[in-house]
């Protein structure tokens, strides 16, 4: 518990990249986690990952990778199961990301998908392909800087 946060976990402030920590009590339905962050002028990559524990051999399953790629100017969303990746996802809006520029991001996840805001405006959809029940970690890597990380159960 964090005072003042009404039992929540504490943001996370100016975390160094890679950052790999904790979800405490996991995701439920409702709950929202709020990145504030900053593409690094030059970038090619970043990334966000939901996943299924912190190890790295073998390596996590990752529920959900959410990876702004800034040449391409698309964000390829997978799974990844098993050390495999799944098929990925991208369709989406304008590209919301630029070098250079601050973002701010909220995963919300729900039953059946996980729900992403960018800059206070809807971006995109991620069905549930692991069951959101095994995410515990978030994880953050690539040409980034993130300011602040947030958790709200949506209580
Ligand atoms: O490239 O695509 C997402 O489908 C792969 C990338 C991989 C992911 C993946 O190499 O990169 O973005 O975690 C990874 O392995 C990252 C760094 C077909």
């Amino acid at each position: 518990a964090y005072p003042g946060f009404g039992g929540m976990q504490a943001p996370v402030v100016n975390p160094h990249i890679p950052y790999i920590g904790e979800i405490q009590g996991g995701l439920q339905p409702g709950k929202m986690i709020t990145i504030q962050g900053f593409v690094i002028p030059g970038a090619d990559r970043f990334h966000v990952n939901l996943q299924c524990g912190a190890s790295t051999q073998p390596r996590a399953d990752i529920a959900m990778h959410f990876n702004p790629r800034l040449m391409a100017g698309v964000v390829v969303r997978n799974c990844l199961q098993n050390q495999a990746w799944g098929a990925e996802e991208k369709p989406h809006g304008p590209f919301p990301f630029a070098m250079g520029q601050n973002f701010e991001m909220i995963i919300l996840t729900e039953p059946d998908k996980f729900k992403v805001a960018v800059n206070g405006q809807h971006f995109i959809e991620f069905r549930h392909r692991i069951p959101f029940q095994r995410v515990n970690t978030l994880a953050i890597d690539g040409k980034v800087q993130i300011q602040a990380i947030r958790f709200d159960s949506g209580l």
